[in-house]
């Protein structure tokens, strides 16, 4: 079948919540994929951050081979032996305490606020269901109705009210704001440490470090969003590395499996989720051992392929290199490792028709938020790999 014959069957049977760009992929390797047509691109969203392992990682593969001919799936209801293995690796990775594991992101951001209303009420005492957690505007945090309840986007809101109250929006980047907005019964603080769906926006220098404070002297928990940023993406194992802040829960998702399948956790201090009682919480496929499995190998292959070392190196050459572009329509460039956005001027009408244009040079990306160009290769990509993208930005950037 030829691309023009995929696309006619994806619209019409299904339901239009995206607009993807025109190219159908078959294959994938590293940060290069493959078309239906024999096309080949380089990869530069990594499928929003889930792939910092590149495409099809021959050890996360082995993994998830070896444990399908094994054990798929027990649910919670028993035990298996690898979900224990998987938790015990993970806490100790992030040095944090305990994990609950889910599937998708969102299913993450849902149990961590979930964790943190009981523990509202449980341990710091907020009167029942008087629990409000503070959000920033511009968040993303998934698509479930609660987390969109809390959008300050209106196209994800519109046609799907009513919605979860217990919410409250403060601008991002202002620690002040989020002291005013704390009130005795606020239960948590929930961020990322930088925003990726708004663009790729960059809080000021301090601004985690602040929160931590903050959050810390008025007993509020500190949930930090690191489904995007975490897991070696912005030259760190976690963007809240680089003010040295632990956060109390991390919400973790995309590359904790290397693209293979949904697999999402939050991991924590055991006083936070400690509160979840057998009953309280759960999900079939969370934590299963094939799940577990392929996660292990993916959270071995950031460890021993140094991916968030990787993403602070190459990521800064990458960013010298596309601001030295001499272009016309480019505002700034703004990012941290190899989590870049390209900020075009509002003049110029919008990155998509780019976001083409590079398409046609072998090069995918994807626009956010209009304006923005979102760079986000594979963590495993190389110094020579960069220059080939950047011989092909910078025809796209300066002015013909
Ligand atoms: C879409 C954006 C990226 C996330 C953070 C939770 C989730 C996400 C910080 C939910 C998901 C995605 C999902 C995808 C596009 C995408 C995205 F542009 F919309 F914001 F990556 F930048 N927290 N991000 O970034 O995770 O439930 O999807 O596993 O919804 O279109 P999920």
């Amino acid at each position: 079948m030829k691309t023009q014959e995929y696309i006619a069957l994806e619209d019409r049977y299904n339901a239009h919540n995206y607009h993807p760009l025109d190219v159908v992929l078959t294959r994938g390797e590293g940060v290069w994929v493959w078309d239906v047509e024999g096309n080949k691109y380089m990869d530069c969203l990594s499928a929003y951050s889930a792939l910092n392992q590149g495409h099809n990682h021959p050890r996360v593969r082995q993994a998830l081979l070896e444990q399908s001919q094994k054990l798929s799936l027990t649910s919670r209801a028993f035990r298996n032996d690898q979900t224990p293995l998987f938790a015990q690796e993970l806490c100790e990775l992030t040095g944090q305490e305990m994990m609950l594991p889910m599937n998708s992101g969102a299913e993450a951001v849902e149990t961590a606020m979930k964790a943190a209303r009981r523990w509202g009420y449980q341990v710091k005492g907020i009167p029942e269901n008087q629990a409000e957690i503070i959000v920033c505007k511009g968040n993303f945090h998934g698509r479930t109705i609660t987390i969109i309840s809390f959008t300050s986007e209106p196209a994800y809101q519109e046609g799907f009210g009513p919605f979860t109250p217990g919410y409250k929006l403060i601008p991002y980047g202002d620690p002040e704001a989020l002291e005013a907005a704390i009130t005795p019964n606020t239960a948590a603080f929930m961020v990322e440490p930088i925003q990726g769906e708004a663009g790729v926006v960059v809080p000021p220098e301090g601004y985690m470090r602040r929160v931590r404070e903050i959050c810390d002297r008025h007993n509020v928990l500190l949930i930090a969003d690191e489904i995007q940023t975490g897991l070696g993406r912005t030259g760190q194992l976690f963007a809240c590395d680089w003010e040295d802040v632990k956060p109390d829960l991390y919400t973790i998702g995309k590359a904790l499996s290397a693209g293979f399948m949904p697999i999402s956790a939050v991991v924590g201090k055991r006083e936070v989720l400690g509160v979840f009682t057998p009953g309280s919480h759960g999900s079939t496929f969370g934590g299963s051992p094939l799940a577990s499995a392929v996660a292990r190998a993916a959270l071995r292959v950031i460890v021993e392929e140094k991916l968030p070392e990787r993403s602070r190196e190459l990521g800064a050459y990458f960013q010298e290199q596309l601001r030295a572009i001499d272009s016309p329509y480019v505002k700034e460039v703004r990012g941290k490792g190899l989590f870049i956005g390209v900020v075009l001027k509002p003049e110029v009408g919008g990155a998509r028709p780019f976001c083409e244009k590079l398409q046609s040079l072998g090069i995918l990306a994807k626009e956010t938020h209009r304006d923005v160009i979102r760079f986000a290769p594979p963590l495993i990509i190389t110094k020579e790999e960069l220059d080939w993208a950047l011989e092909r930005i910078r025809q796209v950037l300066q002015s013909d």
